[in-house]
């Protein structure tokens, strides 16, 4: 089909009877015309005014975005099936069944779980799209980018097999990673299978948004002249219909086609049912998911029925049979499957007479086995190529399938199809039976593996075609690729003391320009701000390396005769996501995959507000991880307390635990401008250099104070998590050790000074620029030396550095006392911790601080408190400090649960 932006638009609402439209068009010119003479134009005018609030008025169909159901493409525009439908349908029988024995054989001995009915539902729209569609990748073309529904994997390992990219013995072991020899993760894991899956999906909704960001990535690659594709490779998305519930499904579809993004085509399997139960029982999910995509500005191909239903629907004169497919609601739909065809001659056809004359001629059998159109390979090329050739769009292909497809008894459209995962003999023989599997009686109960003979036609035929189409799909190529990065030694700008007191939100905005200066590698940073670069002080960037727009600047922006004015252009730089912190995440994914998807290393610099990050949008955050993502993540205005004014929504004092919880993150909470600098040019090294799949969490704050040189030989113990920042006065015979970080590192220098001048006590001041990494590390020596007891014990990096420190330790910090107490059991002597658990408040950061305990008092009276524990000072000291520095010991403390 030649689908057009407009024959889209003009066949939306349109019912069969085109003709009668045209018709009355022309009567209601006739009748203004009519007017026109008769009545004169004012008069005219009036009247039709008041047909228009008549209209205006009126009650609508709340469909009026969709289309009557049935197939998008009439039969007489579908394109030719170019395939061997015979041979391709048995390659596909026999997939069906390595997908099904691999669930039902690894449950028949554990309870690892699995699923069959999603794939059973989906193995057509797979299958059409890897004969025909997907394009592997070649030296000159990425290939296809596709993300396969979660829950379909054990279709796509079945496939594999087939292909000889797995054996069986990975199947054997599905679901079971740790067994012997390794086995298959049970979902899109790249993490897992690094040269198998690209991305995760199965955490419902995230790939539908990422396949967006990731299609609109690819523009931006393009614009900025960074890839030259001889083809632009396609963005393919698999969703559920269930799945479509998700907010992140639906929730970005607009930026599609607002961007025109024809690069795109998403493919919902609508098999009308998600785990518990119908999507829609009491409506239809296909006819709400067009109306909501055409609204989208879409190109909707829906795929409902299969091709033995084009005869009976143009045997219809009596208009009755449309009205019967949308008068029945998916719930109805369901029972057809469940019930045997005489119940859907009788209830479906039977409403109706004239209907049931149009099936006499075939038996129930054959009622029953008329096709829905997602199992219908014809119908699904046909929608293929339309969506393919459609121009200035984004396609969804809505293809209505069903749950659990032909496992019969065991599962099919049953509602407890989504958790089958065992089938017993007799259900074996009839799944066999129906795909015509050859495997004999007397070994069918083993659920072998069948794979066919390497000379065999249908090997041939599906080698032929992926060779033909470039290579296997999934498949994760990492070409290896080196950026060059700048050195350690080239960051010296922010090795010394800052000229005025600055904050190190505004440190890390000096730190990115200078990135952006770095010939040879500026061009690969891509910075993303959800409508928050002015909050950080970053609007400066919006002139010096543009907003990417792929439509230019098409206005004059209200400020464009200032230094930093609204600039958008179509090579800019920053992905301004707007206000969308999945959209961000989405992009910051993108971007920091791009050195496996695209094969260009790109370094993603996200800056946010911090309490909207892992705690808004965690989900994406862990999948960073899976993925294998890099970058920076900068949650800005961090502190629960350094943000005042803002209040309990916006205070974030947790987000480095949340960081904390992501194997391959690391997170950071630097004081001062050098510590961010090490911290990025070593992160730059590890990531873009090493070619380690780690990201980076760096905690920013907006409170000015100076920032210091950096003191000679820091640079490990930045990047390890602790150094001694500045030792304690000497000559005190009390020993004390403060750690501080963010910027209520200011209150332990502060806390450093009172101690040694009105309480005798020396305090050296540590920075701990990592609690996580520190534990880690510990935590990987502990487990070593218990397997290993009888070997000289292995010691951690905090263990080392503290052995010979002597007295009390304490810990303060702008966040949750947890941060710190990470690495509580390995502090000689343990640790006292000071820090803001509970929910922000709105107030001065001055009153917060006395309020949470994190000031300088609170941290002096922290320490002496720990000393005195200790009994390394008199408690007398610490209840006279109390009073003397003015600390209300009743004040009302934060509600900690
Ligand atoms: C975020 C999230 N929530 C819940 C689940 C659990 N879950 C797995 S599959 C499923 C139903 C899927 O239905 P649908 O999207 O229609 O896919 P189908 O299997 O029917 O093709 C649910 C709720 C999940 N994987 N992710
Ligand atoms: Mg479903």
């Amino acid at each position: 089909m030649k689908a057009s932006k407009k024959d889209n638009y003009s066949s939306r609402g349109a019912s069969a009877s085109t003709g009668n439209g045209d018709k009355m068009s022309e009567s209601l010119q006739s009748v203004f015309e009519l007017a026109m003479q008769s009545q004169g134009p004012e008069r005219t005018a009036q009247l039709l005014e008041k047909l228009a609030a008549q209209l205006r008025t009126a009650p609508r169909p709340s469909t009026s975005l969709t289309t009557p159901y049935v197939n998008t493409i009439p039969p007489d525009q579908q394109a030719a099936f170019p395939g061997d439908r015979d041979i391709e349908r048995r390659i596909k029988s026999i997939i069906r069944w390595n997908a099904m024995a691999m669930v039902v054989k690894a449950n028949s001995n554990t309870n690892v779980g699995g699923h069959i009915a999603s794939f059973a539902s989906s193995a057509t729209l797979y299958e059409v799209a890897q004969n025909h569609f997907f394009r592997g990748a070649t030296d000159d073309f990425p290939g296809d980018i596709v993300y396969f529904q979660g829950h379909a994997a054990p279709g796509m390992y079945a496939r594999a097999y087939l292909e000889g990219r797995l054996d069986e013995k990975h199947l054997q072991n599905f679901r079971q990673e740790l067994a012997e020899g390794g086995g298959l993760s049970s979902y899109p894991h790249p993490y897992l299978m690094p040269e198998f899956w690209q991305f995760p999906t199965v955490s419902m909704g995230l790939g539908p948004v990422m396949s967006l960001y990731q299609a609109r990535f690819n523009r931006y690659l393009q614009a900025r002249g960074l890839v030259k594709w001889k083809e632009e490779p396609k963005v393919w998305a698999f969703l559920g219909d269930g799945e479509s519930d998700e907010p992140e499904s639906l929730g970005a579809i607009t930026l599609a086609a607002r961007e025109n993004l024809d690069n795109i085509i998403w493919v919902v399997n609508c098999n009308l049912q998600r785990l518990d139960g119908p999507v829609r029982g009491n409506g239809k999910i296909i006819q709400e998911l067009e109306g909501l995509f055409h609204g989208a500005g879409w190109n909707v191909i829906k795929v409902i029925w299969g091709t033995e239903w084009d005869d009976i629907i143009k045997r219809d004169k009596s208009g009755l049979l449309l009205k019967r497919m949308d008068e029945c609601v998916d719930g109805d739909y369901q029972k057809y499957i469940v019930e045997p065809g005489s119940y859907t001659r009788k209830h479906f056809f039977g409403k109706y007479p004239e209907l049931l004359e149009l099936v006499t001629h075939l038996t129930d059998e054959q009622i029953s086995k008329l096709l829905r159109g997602g199992h219908d390979v014809r119908k699904m090329y046909a929608a293929y190529k339309a969506a393919m050739d459609h121009k200035g769009q984004p396609t969804v292909v809505l293809a209505k399938t069903v749950k659990g497809y032909g496992l019969g008894e065991a599962g099919e459209g049953k509602n407890i199809s989504h958790q089958q995962k065992k089938m017993n003999e007799k259900e074996l023989r009839e799944f066999r039976g129906r795909f015509d599997i050859p495997i004999s009686d007397d070994v069918i109960a083993d659920m072998p593996f069948y794979r066919p003979p390497v000379d065999s036609p249908e090997m041939k035929y599906l080698l032929a075609r992926r060779k033909k189409l470039g290579g296997f799909i999934p498949a994760r190529i990492v070409k290896p690729a080196k950026l060059d990065v700048p050195k350690l030694e080239s960051f010296a700008e922010f090795f010394s003391p800052s000229k005025t007191e600055i904050s190190t939100t505004t440190a890390f905005g000096g730190l990115l320009r200078f990135l952006l200066k770095q010939k040879g590698f500026s061009k690969n940073i891509v910075p993303i701000i959800p409508d928050e670069a002015r909050t950080f002080g970053l609007d400066v960037l919006f002139r010096e390396i543009g907003i990417y727009s792929s439509k230019g600047q098409l206005y004059e922006p209200v400020d464009s005769k200032t230094l930093s004015y609204y600039h958008e252009a179509k090579d800019g730089q920053i992905l301004e996501e707007g206000i969308s912190e999945t959209g961000a995440m989405a992009s910051f994914i993108a971007a920091g995959t791009s050195y496996a998807t695209n094969g260009v290393p790109m370094v993603p610099f996200y800056i946010y507000y911090s309490m909207f990050g892992p705690q808004r949008v965690g989900d994406l955050f862990w999948l960073a991880g899976d993925i294998r993502a890099k970058g920076f993540l900068l949650g800005a205005t961090s502190g629960r307390t350094t943000l005042n004014g803002e209040g309990l929504q916006h205070q974030d004092g947790h987000s480095l635990l949340h960081a904390s919880t992501i194997p391959t993150c690391l997170p950071y909470d630097p004081a001062f401008s050098y510590e961010l600098a090490v911290i990025v040019a070593d992160g730059l090294r590890r990531m873009f250099v090493e070619n380690e799949d780690i990201f980076y969490y760096l905690a920013v704050y907006n409170e000015n104070h100076p920032m210091p040189a950096m003191p000679a030989g820091c640079e490990v113990g930045i990047l390890k998590g602790l150094y001694k920042f500045k030792p304690g006065a000497e000559g005190k015979k009390i020993k004390a050790h403060i750690f501080g970080s963010g910027s209520i590192m200011q209150s332990a220098l502060k806390a450093q000074e009172i101690l040694a001048e009105k309480y005798g006590v020396s305090a050296d001041v540590w920075s701990a620029t990592s609690y996580k990494l520190l534990r880690t590390d510990a935590i990987r020596c502990q487990r070593w030396n218990m397997l290993h007891p009888t070997q000289p014990a292995q010691k951690s990096y905090v263990e080392t550095l503290l052995a010979k420190e002597q007295g009390a330790f304490v810990a303060v910090s702008d966040n949750m006392r947890t941060v710190p107490d990470q690495i509580a059991p390995w502090v000689p002597g343990g640790l006292f911790t000071l820090g803001t658990d509970g929910f922000g408040r709105s107030d001065t950061r001055t009153r917060l601080r006395r309020f949470f305990g994190v000031d300088v008092e609170s941290t002096v009276i922290g320490t002496l408190y720990a000393l005195a524990e200790k009994n390394l000072i008199e408690r007398q000291v610490v209840a006279q400090a109390i009073k003397d520095l003015g600390v209300d010991p009743e004040n009302i403390q934060p509600q900690l649960g």
